[in-house]
């Protein structure tokens, strides 16, 4: 038997941490998914022997790049991108590309980590990859955004193709930013082809994909209600963030008769008492995408409605609560917030929003939550068909596309509660979607051989 066999959890971990320095987000989701996988494979010798855990917890490649441009005062900057390649067993890489200060190798080896369970979990042919630059977007003018887009691209090009690796959006890259990215990838290689997802429908973007992700969340937490006899209608909703998953997150809970009280910004969050509906919606849609104002704006215009500064959302009553900004927002005490406030269900439009520390909170109280790598996978998966469309040299319209994401959100659910089910019949969503996601990329490897 090889050494490896005789490692446990606590071992495991401490060679994680070893290997990845300081990188706490990193070795935040692998632990997050060690647990649930350690349990798994314990009796089962072939993963063990093929180290495949270890493998997958090692990203295939990360290629990091100097990225020049110049801005409007012909002042020269420089920021720092990366592409991380983390493992492409079941079909090309495939993630976002995120532009924020934040963004670092930690960040980005955890979201790239994060979608290859993701991405298999769809049932679609994709691996699992993130990219993106310490960029902040704010305050840029779209010709500083495009330039910036033109020199990320020229470097990333060479790494990336429609059978190797297929980036689309994420935090601070939309369909402006995948716009200037795809001209230049046009325009350095004379290729068209489905090179990025998240394209507008004019140059071949697909119907439904920026609703995907936050109706995706919506339709996951409905299915989790269902599963135990309740149902979104008549419920009040928390959401966090106010970017393309919150704002289409925010419209499926109205859709389906919820009401939406909170969106928020990195500045702080509105509560809105009256409900944030479609008209709201689309006024702060309009704010985001093409104004690029601040969410404390809306108070000006909706009255009834508080802006709290420098706060997040979750001391607000609600009997559901959708994370849909970014990771670790919301925190141990948070959870505990929510849950003694009556939450029923909790969906994660955004990537690892909850905090090792809060999820334990969702579980002990046996609360309803999907975590992101299940319940916010309709986006990947809507770019996943965008890949076979522009392979087809076809585009099907949006019924069927919105027919397609509520049947892979309802696969999505199944699998989950295959594999995440206990005996008192509540769901591990977390426990559901590791095993799930982990069992058919472990396959493939297992295929391989030693590689
Ligand atoms: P956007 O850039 O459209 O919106 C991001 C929102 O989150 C903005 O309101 C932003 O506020 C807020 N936000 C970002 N960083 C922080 C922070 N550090 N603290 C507080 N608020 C913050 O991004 P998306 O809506 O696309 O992404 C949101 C989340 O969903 C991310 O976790 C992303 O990884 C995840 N996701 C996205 C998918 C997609 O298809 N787009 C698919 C699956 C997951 P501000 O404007 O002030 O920065
Ligand atoms: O986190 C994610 O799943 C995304 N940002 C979307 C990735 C994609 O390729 O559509």
């Amino acid at each position: 038997m090889p050494v490896s066999d005789h490692v446990n959890l606590e071992q495991f971990m401490e060679g994680v941490k070893k290997r990845n320095p300081g990188q706490t987000e990193f070795i935040q989701a692998v632990h997050e998914v060690s647990q649930d996988i350690f349990g798994f494979i314990e009796d089962k010798v072939q993963y063990h022997e093929a180290q495949i855990l270890r493998r997958i917890a090692e990203p295939d490649r990360i290629v990091s790049f100097r990225v020049c441009w110049e801005d409007d005062n012909h002042n020269i900057r420089v920021q720092r991108g990366w592409r991380v390649q983390n493992n492409n067993a079941i079909g090309p890489y495939k993630g976002g590309i995120r532009f924020h200060p934040s963004v670092n190798e930690s960040v980005l080896k955890f979201l790239a980590f994060e979608q290859t369970f993701k991405n298999s979990l769809t049932g679609l042919p994709m691996g699992g990859g993130k990219g993106g630059a310490n960029f902040n977007p704010k305050g840029k003018s779209d010709a500083e955004v495009m330039r910036f887009c033109q020199s990320f691209m020229t470097e990333l090009y060479r790494h990336i193709g429609p059978e190797t690796d297929v980036p689309a959006g994420d935090i601070g890259v939309g369909g402006r930013e995948i716009g200037y990215m795809f001209g230049q990838y046009k325009r350095i290689t004379n290729r068209w082809e489905g090179v990025l997802t998240g394209k507008a429908i004019e140059y071949g973007g697909s119907q439904m994909r920026p609703e995907a992700t936050g109706y995706g969340a919506v339709y996951f937490l409905q299915n989790m209600l269902k599963h135990q006899g309740m149902d979104v209608e008549g419920h009040t909703a928390v959401i966090s963030g106010s970017g393309n998953v919150a704002t289409h997150a925010a419209e499926k809970i109205t859709q389906m008769g919820g009401k939406v009280l909170t969106l928020s910004d990195s500045g702080g969050f509105i509560h809105d008492p009256d409900g944030i509906d479609q008209e709201k919606i689309d006024w702060i849609k309009h704010l985001k995408n093409v104004k690029r104002g601040r969410i404390s704006e809306y108070v000006d215009e909706f009255k009834g409605a508080e802006y709290h500064d420098g706060k997040r959302p979750w001391g607000i009553a609600a009997d559901l609560a959708l994370p849909c900004a970014t990771q670790n927002e919301l925190n141990e005490d948070e959870a505990k917030t929510l849950v003694s406030n009556g939450v029923k269900g909790v969906s994660e439009g955004a990537n690892m929003p909850t905090t090792l520390e809060g999820v334990k909170v969702f579980h002990d109280a046996e609360i309803l939550y999907g975590p992101g790598k299940a319940a916010n996978a309709g986006g990947v998966a809507v770019s996943g068909l965008e890949m076979s469309q522009n392979s087809e040299r076809i585009s099907w319209n949006q019924e069927r596309l919105g027919d397609m994401l509520t049947e892979l959100m309802e696969g999505i659910h199944e699998k989950c509660t295959e594999y995440g089910s206990t005996k008192g019949g509540y769901v591990d969503y977390v426990k559901g979607a590791n095993i799930a996601g982990f069992k058919k990329v472990a396959d493939a490897m297992l295929a391989f051989g030693v590689v």
